[in-house]
């Protein structure tokens, strides 16, 4: 997008300072997302949600806006901080059939898309503990259901046997090892949903989407906050700590090609485990703790479930950078279960 696209946009809202340039950030699968420097010490992340794959993005605005106020009632600890368009109390605009939002950046913060060493698996449990813990007392039922089913694994199935039903002859061959490996799991994948499906789980307020790179450190890596509410919803804690874990666990980054980079370290389990609970251990379950390492598998499972059901699908989901890009995210994830399942007994 050209820069004084961006600039127009960015004006529309309540921001300080004035306009200094943009830089696209590019990690994100789904929304287009963009860095906005200005001449002030504030500085601002812009962010264009993806209305394809979220239907009703008012309300994930507005569910967004509810947590974060949420979460600053509760205590003093960095949050994302929306900001309202000019004179008015409405968080987002519309541009060209575009939604457009925008948060204060988070300054002296940094990401990690691999985690370097257990103090930083430590600190990520914490902040995902904090997290649960600060939301516990907000009705999970206000929040509005942005993407139905999202980590429902019976409805994952479903959408990947639809597009093994339609996929083409060379992607079928391509993904047929992996094909293989999903149906052998099956059964174990389907525990956590259908304890859930019998209510034995308790329904929370979950954030959905806890990979490492949407933590935020210090530059002396304390945890400072979680970023991307996009999918926050109605959940059980197993699709937050089990995500979490997918990313933490992993020593390579979740698209790397290279098989042999990935290993599952088994310590930052451990550490990221200890910082969570030593948040967040009042109101967890015995069923909940127990089903823990379980949950790990089953997360890592339905990525890769998800990126293998959409390179069948011709890639019409996730944004991808060359033709068999979700492939080999997919063979990323199914191999973390490999390296997972020889130490499963040490979790
Ligand atoms: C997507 O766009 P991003 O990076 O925030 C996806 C998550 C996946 C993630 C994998 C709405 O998140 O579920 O875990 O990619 N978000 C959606 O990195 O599908
Ligand atoms: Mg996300």
């Amino acid at each position: 997008m050209k820069e004084d696209q961006i600039q127009y946009i960015f004006n529309q809202f309540q921001h300080k300072g004035e306009f200094l340039s943009h830089q696209e950030l590019l990690s994100g699968h789904i929304n287009d997302t963009f860095f906005i420097e200005t001449n002030q010490d504030s500085n601002y992340v812009l962010q264009r949600i993806n209305h394809l794959v979220f239907k009703n993005v008012p309300k994930l605005i507005q569910n967004k806006v509810l947590i974060s106020k949420h979460l600053q009632s509760k205590s003093d600890r960095t949050i994302l901080e929306f900001v309202c368009i000019k004179n008015s109390d409405q968080y987002y605009i519309i541009q060209d059939n575009n939604f457009w939002n925008l948060m204060r950046f988070i300054e002296n913060s940094k990401v990690y898309t691999v985690v370097p060493n257990d103090t930083v698996a430590f600190e990520a449990g914490k902040l995902l503990g904090n997290f649960l813990n600060d939301t516990a007392d907000f009705d999970a039922h206000l929040l509005y259901d942005v993407i139905p089913d999202f980590h429902n694994m019976k409805f994952r199935f479903w959408q990947f046997e639809e597009a093994f039903k339609n996929a083409k002859r060379e992607r079928l061959e391509l993904a047929k090892k992996w094909i293989e490996n999903i149906r052998t799991l099956e059964k174990e994948m389907l525990i956590i949903q259908n304890l859930k499906d019998e209510n034995k789980i308790p329904i929370r307020v979950t954030h959905n989407d806890t990979k490492v790179s949407n933590c935020l450190f210090t530059a002396n890596d304390k945890g400072l906050c979680m970023i991307d509410l996009d999918t926050v919803m109605k959940g059980i804690i197993h699709y937050d700590f089990g995500d979490a874990l997918r990313s933490i666990c992993n020593t390579a980054k979740e698209d790397e090609t290279d098989l042999n980079e990935i290993q599952f370290q088994n310590e930052f389990y451990h550490a990221y485990k200890t910082g969570f609970l030593e948040k967040y251990s009042e109101s967890i379950t015995p069923l909940e703790m127990e089903l823990l390492p379980l949950s790990v598998k089953t997360m890592i499972f339905i990525m890769g479930l998800r990126f293998l059901t959409d390179f069948l699908n011709n890639d019409l989901y996730y944004k991808t950078e060359y033709e068999h890009h979700n492939l080999d995210r997919a063979a990323n994830q199914f191999t973390l279960i490999q390296r997972l399942e020889t130490q499963f007994h040490q979790l």
